[in-house]
Order: structure tokens, then C-alpha cells, then sequence
């Protein structure tokens, strides 16, 4: 299990468009999430698709995350051809989201995101735990939600290879001057 995790976590875009289902079965969801029968799949046509376990709307900042991953052509949108590698990134995250959920509550809270986390390599203190609870925990009640997990993972790696291209060392700690800081943060892809 740990293994499958770490190699979502690690896994490239071309390991992502391995191993995916069945053609025709995709075809077949992706007719049924593609509403107005376009061709193709737009931000709100795949938040529609997707569930976060309540009846409250899938996060639109990860939905537009999502898109932006796998819109090889920057259409705004996905058809066919990118469709099977972001179906198996959403169920391979569902997979990751169920296992990381010990008490199956149908969300994570701090101590299951603290175990995720430290899965996926990361060393962080319990102040910034409670922050990142803070940050992303959109009902309010201290957990949070599976769209909200995938929203928190994708910010904090892309945070993360950021501040690694400048702590060449790898010490956890880096000096930079302002307009590089202006610099490496507009260039964030979220
Ligand atoms: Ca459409
Ligand atoms: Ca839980």
C-alpha cells in the first residue's frame, strides 16, 4: 500500500497515462460527464462529476488544479485523449484519500493527515499541521474533506519544489533576495 502511494506521489505525467482502464468504459463516463456533449470536459462539468463525499459542491480551486494538470493542448478543458490519465489520477487519489482515512470517518483529520504526510516524505511540525487543518478544512470543523486533501497535497508539493530548485544543499533553509522570492512565487503553477 505505502509503496502505491509513494508512487502516485512521486509518479510523472507519462506514469500517470499508464495502465489505464478499459477504453470503452471511459468512453462511456466520459459521455456521461461531458453534459452538453461537446467533446469536451470543462471545469464545471467535471465538478459536477466528482463528489467529495457530501453534498456540498467539489473544491473549484482543485477541479481547475486538475484540469490544468492534464489540459496537455491549454485548452481550458479536457477531451478524450487526456481523459483516461485524469480519471485514474482521481482514482488513485480516492484510493490514497480511503487509505489515509483509518477511522473512515470520510475525512482527515490532523493525526491521519500528519500519517499521510509523513508517508509522502514530508517532516513537519505539529504547528504547521494545525495550520495547513486551518488552511484547507473548508466546512470548519477541523478535518478535512477528500477535495480538500488533493487541494492541500498538489499546493504543498508545488510549494515544496519550489523552495528545493533554491535549497541547492537540501539543508531546509535558503536565502533569497526579493525579486526572486516575487519571482518563484508568481511562477507557482496554483
Ligand atoms: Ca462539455
Ligand atoms: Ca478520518
Amino acid at each position: 500500500m505505502i509503496n502505491l502511494k509513494l508512487r502516485l506521489w512521486r509518479s510523472t505525467r507519462q506514469e500517470r497515462t499508464m495502465a489505464l482502464p478499459n477504453q470503452e468504459f471511459l468512453w462511456g463516463i466520459f459521455r456521461s460527464v461531458d453534459r452538453d456533449g461537446s467533446g469536451f470536459i470543462n471545469t464545471s462539468e467535471l465538478q459536477q462529476a466528482l463528489s467529495n463525499g457530501t453534498w456540498s459542491p467539489f473544491n473549484p480551486e482543485t477541479v481547475r488544479l486538475m484540469i490544468g494538470m492534464f489540459d496537455r493542448q491549454n485548452r481550458g478543458q479536457i477531451g478524450f485523449d487526456d481523459f483516461g490519465a485524469l480519471w485514474k489520477y482521481v482514482t488513485d487519489w480516492q484510493n490514497c484519500f480511503k487509505s489515509f482515512d483509518r477511522d473512515n470517518s470520510g475525512n482527515i483529520d490532523k493525526s491521519e493527515l500528519q500519517t499521510a504526510l509523513t508517508t509522502f516524505g514530508y517532516n513537519l511540525s505539529d504547528n504547521l499541521m494545525n495550520t495547513l487543518v486551518r488552511k484547507f478544512d473548508r466546512v470548519g470543523n477541523g478535518t478535512i474533506l477528500f477535495d480538500d486533501f488533493i487541494q492541500a497535497c498538489i499546493v504543498l508539493h508545488t510549494l515544496t519544489s519550489a523552495f528545493r530548485q533554491y535549497d541547492t544543499d537540501q539543508d531546509g533553509v535558503i536565502t533569497i533576495h526579493y525579486e526572486q522570492f516575487l519571482g518563484m512565487v508568481l511562477s507557482l503553477k496554483m
